[in-house]
């Protein structure tokens, strides 16, 4: 069995890795998780896409929502509300224990990827999900009049304003997560997270972006566009915005200089030979992930057909 290395966003890459995790041994998976989203809310490190992630593939993820935790109760922030508290990120209770614990590691001096071994210790998952970097990255949404930080465009915004560009600062400083030995893995695969806001941040990453490109041909693409449009949130409203036609090509074009494979929708049958010509193998499956079965059924198709290649 190769070893798989998955670049993953929060909810849509989230839903792949249970695929994954289903069918893989620990030993031969690694996911690699976007930071870009954390930021620091009410004194509290939040690590949206390391939460979803980790809720996700033990079991504790609120599945209608896609974040957050299941059977969760909201007496905290119901209290805060009528402190005129700020309660436009929701933070259930259960929720809040994870973020008050991580916070606490890292003023203990743990680093983002101890303290995320911790928690995932803690919540019964095998040592395999790891932040991009140790370093804090902050996305920021550039709009047309503002440069939002990337909570404040997503949750309080509801992604309205139009974009134009997108903006990762603290990259000087920060270095992908040197527990991950890439040579490791013979596969690195694509989650069908948001190119822009998920996979880009990681990119930027000066050792992932070179291992990438000097090896494209162990990386594997999963459209997250899918019968043109987004599998998941603003990936084909932000396509739009940029000027780029919502279609699978445009995706492979972003990812072009990084991987010779992606997987497309059979749906999106019609495109199979425009990509073929740009330089791409294009595998088709089925990509809509809706309940368990096809989160599987997809992890399998994907590792099933590498395993041949
Ligand atoms: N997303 C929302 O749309 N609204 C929220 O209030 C919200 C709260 C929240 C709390 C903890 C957490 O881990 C995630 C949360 N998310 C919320 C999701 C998150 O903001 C986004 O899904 C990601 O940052 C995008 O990948």
């Amino acid at each position: 069995m190769k070893n798989y290395l998955l670049l993953c966003g929060g909810v849509g890459g989230a839903k792949l890795a249970l695929g994954f995790k289903e069918i893989l041994s620990p030993e031969n998976l690694g996911i690699v998780v976007n930071t870009g989203d954390d930021f620091t809310h009410l004194n509290l490190k939040i690590c949206p896409d390391l939460d979803t992630v980790m809720y996700t593939l033990s079991g504790e993820s609120d599945v209608s929502k896609g974040w957050g935790r299941k059977n969760e109760t909201w007496n905290m922030l119901s209290a805060l509300s009528k402190l005129d508290g700020e309660t436009w990120f929701q933070l259930g209770d259960k929720d809040l224990a994870t973020h008050i614990h991580r916070t606490k590691l890292l003023q203990s001096g743990y680093s983002l990827q101890e303290a995320t071994s911790i928690l995932s210790k803690l919540f019964n998952l095998p040592d395999f999900i790891y932040p991009m970097s140790n370093e804090s990255v902050e996305t920021y949404v550039q709009t047309k009049n503002r440069l939002l930080s990337f909570q404040e465009y997503f949750v309080k915004l509801q992604c309205k304003p139009p974009v134009t560009d997108f903006v990762f600062k603290g990259l000087d400083a920060a270095e992908f997560n040197h527990s991950i030995d890439l040579d490791a893995f013979e596969e690195i695969v694509i989650c069908p997270s948001n190119p822009f806001v998920s996979i880009n941040p990681m990119l930027q990453l000066n050792k992932l972006q070179q291992h990438l490109i000097n090896h494209p041909e162990k990386v594997t693409v999963i459209s997250p566009i899918v019968n043109l449009n987004s599998l998941k949130g603003p990936t084909a409203k932000m396509m739009t915005e940029l000027g780029q036609d919502v279609n699978v090509q445009s995706i492979a074009k972003f990812y072009k200089n990084y991987s010779k494979r992606i997987f497309i929708d059979s749906s999106d049958q019609n495109e199979l030979t425009t990509i073929t010509h740009m330089g791409f193998e294009v595998c088709l499956a089925d990509l809509i992930m809706n309940n368990f079965q096809s989160k599987v059924n997809l992890a399998k198709t994907i590792v099933d057909h590498l395993e041949e290649s």
